[in-house]
């Protein structure tokens, strides 16, 4: 496994780095007294402090330099946006703290009595505390956003279905209906956020292809999509060999069949191939113009869905065959 996301540090809360860095400190006035104690308290909770907040910001892979399928999946994932003003509030925390102990440096070398050094080094503490507390819900966007990173799958250099479609039409469902669901793709495939990943096997070529869920990405219209975002669909249409476009025809999903159809419109601009599925036939309506009709809830009721993307995934790798596809032949 080895993804861009993988190595983000668990993202401390606020309290307990603020413990942890003045339990820390008041272990040095064991070791020296008077005003130098005082500065080196105030040093190495601040020390503390920032290098923990730093090692935060800096365990972010920078969004601008993601690529592909990382790029794509980093915004069905978080909202990017929201992570990168988090992140720049903590790293502003980080700069607050050393200021905080460089002020606090020079009270404490004017400082007449001991108790004055004292004091100054409480207030120091106090400041903090306040500006670290200051961001926790900015620590807290960030800890969420680390579970989902994390949680990424590894994309493989193997030929890739990609799902589209409106919210709600059935794509997770499909998704596992289609591929082998291994525990671990479960748990994150019916999240409305956080990526559904599976994998079928050719069992005539011995191939292994890809089916990718983005959730909220694919499944509105463009002019709705910030740049970021339009960049991460345009990585997206870089991975897709082909577009899986799921309707929804009994328009349970909230959306009516024309908005559907104004969204494929647009995922037929791609320059990608594009097999159209009509689900919920057990809801009693059909999308006339699909390529398939299933009931992605009922059991063996997405088959043709599985054959029809086997069919045209192998038609994409019969002209060229990936190395790692190629290392899996018998
Ligand atoms: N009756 C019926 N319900 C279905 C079928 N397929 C999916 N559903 C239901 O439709 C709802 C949405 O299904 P999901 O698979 O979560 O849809 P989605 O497209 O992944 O939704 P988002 O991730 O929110 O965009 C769920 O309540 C499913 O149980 C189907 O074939 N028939
Ligand atoms: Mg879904």
């Amino acid at each position: 496994m080895a993804t861009p996301f993988e190595r983000i540090p668990p993202v401390p809360e606020a309290d307990e780095m603020i413990d942890a860095a003045f339990a820390k400190a008041a272990r040095v006035s064991e070791t020296s007294s008077g005003f130098e104690s005082q500065q080196g308290m105030t040093n190495l909770a601040a020390n503390r402090i920032s290098s923990r907040l730093g090692q935060v910001v800096e365990g972010f892979p920078s969004f601008d330099r993601l690529e592909g399928f990382y790029l794509a999946v980093a915004h069905a994932a978080v909202d990017v946006d929201e992570v990168r003003k988090a992140l720049a509030r903590v790293d502003w925390a980080s700069e607050q703290v050393e200021r905080i102990a460089d002020d606090a440096q020079s009270e404490i070398s004017k400082a007449e009595t001991t108790d004055e050094a004292i004091q100054a080094r409480k207030r120091a503490f106090a400041r903090m505390s306040s500006v670290v507390e200051r961001v926790e819900d900015a620590l807290e966007t960030l800890r969420e956003a680390r579970a989902r990173l994390v949680a990424v799958p590894e994309v493989r250099d193997l030929p890739t279905a990609v799902l589209a479609g409106a919210p709600n039409v059935g794509k997770s469902t499909l998704l596992s209906a289609i591929t082998r669901a291994s525990p671990e793709i479960e748990s994150y495939a019916f999240t409305t956020k956080g990526i559904g990943m599976g994998h079928i096997e050719d069992d005539d070529t011995y191939r292994t292809y890809q089916v990718v869920d983005t959730p909220g990405l694919l499944d509105r219209p463009a002019d709705e999509r910030n740049e970021m975002e339009a960049q991460a669909v345009e990585a997206l249409e870089h991975l897709a060999d082909l577009v899986v476009f799921v309707v929804d025809p009994s328009e349970t999903c909230g959306y009516t069949v024309e908005q559907q159809e104004a969204l494929l419109d647009e995922i037929r601009g791609f320059d990608v191939p594009v097999l159209v599925v009509s689900n919920k036939a057990d809801l009693g309506d059909v999308y006339e113009s699909a390529d398939v009709t299933v009931t992605a809830t009922e059991e063996g009721g997405a088959d043709a869905v599985h054959e029809a993307v086997v069919e045209k995934l192998r038609r994409v790798t019969d002209d060229e065959v990936s190395p790692e596809n190629d290392r899996q032949k018998p």
